[in-house]
């Protein structure tokens, strides 16, 4: 690498234009890139989502060479100073991908950015996610840094000294980033047109799964396709034409049929004006139900009230990168989560059928309780469209057990029994979502009452411990509701509103002593209780029928005898023999028989198809009719969303 000096400028006999082009710091331009390819390489290794090929090779390089042939034709001092920001700004930014991705399988996306205010929350949860390796992305940051102050130091005067000479060196010189911008884009826009016509056919219309577009653009393409996706979105060019409408339209009235059907059916208004008290339990995962680790049961009190209640052991969370709001909008709302982000932040606006108000109209007092900033998920906006007339959030409580992220779940079940009290209003409706066995689900060591063996210190163990707290939490309030008289007269749920985040499966091996396939990997990530207890123990009972979050209001609104045909929602009552599948955000679904997971290159011929309840592989043909339905449940879930539809159904 050779830099220009004062020195050299004055006493070195003047080169040919097209030798100083060859200098640093157009050189320093590919050093970048080569050092950006090279980073993308290895963060593609760390996603482990399908692997480089060759396209990914060429469209990594032809984001890199975007990303610094326009430093090309700027002054020396600038360019140092671009090319160093460039190599911060990007690394920076893959490294955020990195961390998102480890904690959401998911890349960070225009929608992510704007909750992006929540990451000083959840600090610890990002510490605990980086790895010693992952500074590889960030090493050469300072060598950059001190190359451009270097460079920018050391720059003088204009070599070319000579207007003439001057004005032909800036010509060849954006001759010369103009040429490699044009290589830059043809390097993406040809490997990803060739995929388009292949495997990568209809996806980027359906948009139901950031990874496949991943793998056709790689992460800066990604990124890139982004901004225009969200763009596209805020703009003029987003309308529905009346076929897609038409297509929307036929989708819920199919859904409402089988809906209708819970009017016929024998618990139809069986609890009509009962209490509903809801609890949507963090992380919560069906495995700890009846497991027993050291001798002693995880949740002894959810394995007593599993005896009195209807339990769905073949229940399932069905969010996406919207987390707990999520799982929230799919149990009230009763729709899918938006393809990336979160429908409360992306889409409080639009006006959905939910629970709060539906009960709301039927004289219920609809409140809803989390003690969390009332900010985050964007609820405080989101609830109210929702239809609650009020919202308990974090300044609402009393600090008397500081625990994990806020207030132990204990006393915040203790204080929300106490402010339904004081509001004094039957019916209610209250949704609580806790927090305690939040992501890292480190509990201080006094409250960490299991023996986990080999599992102690691990996240695995810590998390058992913290699914033992939520289940005392739950003991007790259970006991609190009967001692108030409110047991009776309440049918309590109980839910879970998605997976722990843990896929060390070394760990789960160690707690189940044997190897776990790729199907009971997944069901035990996407499994998560849901129990309803009814008023004097009714109908207990285990009911096998699959089903997901997106069931839950529509069962509800069966026990409580409030015809739910004519509502957009894509769920079910799971009190019916209706059959119809559950589906997930990424195209995988189940309707109890098989289970289908799609192949992280979105080709339909590559998906698993396994029978259940073996769990036996069978050919990707079998699922092929229920992996297109999937897709057309999601299509109009999005629709609905994104478009507004309620008013023009
Ligand atoms: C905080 C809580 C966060 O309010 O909802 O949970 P998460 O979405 O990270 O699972
Ligand atoms: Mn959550």
């Amino acid at each position: 690498m050779r830099l220009h000096t004062v020195a050299s400028a004055d006493t070195a006999p003047p080169r040919p234009a097209v030798w100083r082009i060859r200098s640093w710091p157009v050189w320093g331009a590919f050093l970048v890139a080569v050092v950006l390819l090279l980073k993308l390489r290895w963060l593609d290794g760390q996603f482990d989502v399908g692997g480089m090929n060759r396209w990914k090779w060429l469209v990594n390089a032809g984001a890199a060479l975007l990303a610094v042939c326009w430093t090309i034709p700027l002054g020396r001092r600038l360019r140092a100073a671009a090319l160093a920001g460039i190599d911060a700004f990007l690394s920076l930014l893959m490294l955020a991908d990195l961390v998102y991705f480890r904690n959401f399988r998911d890349f960070i996306t225009v929608p992510v950015l704007m909750q992006a205010g929540q990451a000083a929350d959840v600090e610890d949860s990002i510490l605990s996610l980086l790895r010693p390796g992952d500074l590889a992305l960030v090493a050469d940051l300072p060598i950059a840094l001190a190359l451009a102050v270097r460079s920018i130091r050391l720059a003088g005067p204009h070599p070319a000294s000579t207007p003439a000479k001057r004005l032909r060196e800036r010509l060849l010189r954006s001759g010369l980033a103009a040429l490699l911008a044009v290589s830059g884009w043809l390097l993406i826009a040809v490997p990803v047109q060739e995929q388009k016509e292949g495997w990568a056919r209809g996806l980027f219309g359906g948009e139901w799964w950031n990874v496949p577009i991943y793998n056709v653009t790689g992460l800066l393409g990604f990124h890139g396709y982004d901004v225009y996706r969200f763009a596209r979105e805020h703009g003029s060019g987003g309308s529905l034409s009346e076929t897609e409408l038409a297509e929307v339209r036929g989708w819920f009235a199919e859904r409402e049929t089988l809906r209708r059907a819970s009017e016929s059916a024998p618990l139809f208004g069986a609890f009509r004006g009962a209490n509903v008290f809801v609890v949507q339990a963090e992380a919560f995962q069906t495995f700890v139900l009846g497991l027993t680790v050291g001798g002693r049961e995880v949740t002894p009190s959810l394995n007593r009230l599993i005896e009195t209640s209807l339990y769905f052991p073949n229940f399932y969370h069905q969010t996406a990168a919207g987390r707990t709001s999520d799982a929230d909008f799919a149990a009230n709302c009763s729709l899918h989560p938006a393809p990336s982000g979160s429908v409360f932040v992306r889409y409080a606006d639009r006006s959905f059928d939910c629970l709060p108000a539906l009960l709301g109209a039927e004289g219920y007092d609809a409140t809803v309780h989390h003690a969390y900033e009332a900010s985050f998920w964007n609820r405080t906006n989101m609830y109210r469209g929702m239809g609650y007339e009020a919202f308990f959030s974090l300044l609402d409580f009393e600090m008397d057990e500081p625990l994990g992220w806020s207030l132990g779940d204990k006393s915040f079940f203790r204080q929300t029994v106490e402010r339904l009290k004081e509001r004094d209003r039957q019916p209610f409706y209250a949704m609580t979502v806790t927090l305690t066995s939040h992501h890292p689900y480190k509990l201080p060591a006094g409250l960490q009452k299991l023996e986990t063996g080999s599992l102690e210190g691990t996240i695995l163990g810590d998390y058992l411990q913290a699914a033992h707290y939520v289940d005392e939490a739950v003991g007790e309030l259970v006991e609190l509701l009967k001692r108030e008289g409110l047991w009776d007269n309440t049918i309590f749920v109980f839910f879970g509103d998605h997976d722990n985040s843990v896929t060390d499966w070394s760990l789960y091996e160690r707690l189940f002593n044997r190897p776990l396939n790729e199907l009971e990997r997944e069901m035990l990530l996407k499994k998560v209780p849901l129990l309803i207890h009814l008023p004097g123990d009714a109908h207990a009972g285990v009911i096998g029928k699959a089903g997901g979050q997106t069931d839950i209001a529509p069962t509800l609104l069966h026990l409580l005898g409030i015809p739910a045909g004519g509502l957009h929602w894509a769920g079910v009552s799971l009190l019916t023999d209706e059959a119809k599948p559950v589906v997930f955000r990424n195209g995988a679904f189940t309707d109890g028989k098989v289970f289908y997971l799609p192949s992280p290159d979105g080709a339909a011929e590559n998906g698993n198809c396994y029978l259940l309840p073996e769990g036996t592989e069978t050919g990707a043909a079998a699922c092929r009719p229920g992996a297109e339905e999937a897709l057309r449940e999601l299509a109009a879930s999005d629709r609905f969303i994104r478009h507004d539809l309620k008013s023009r159904m």
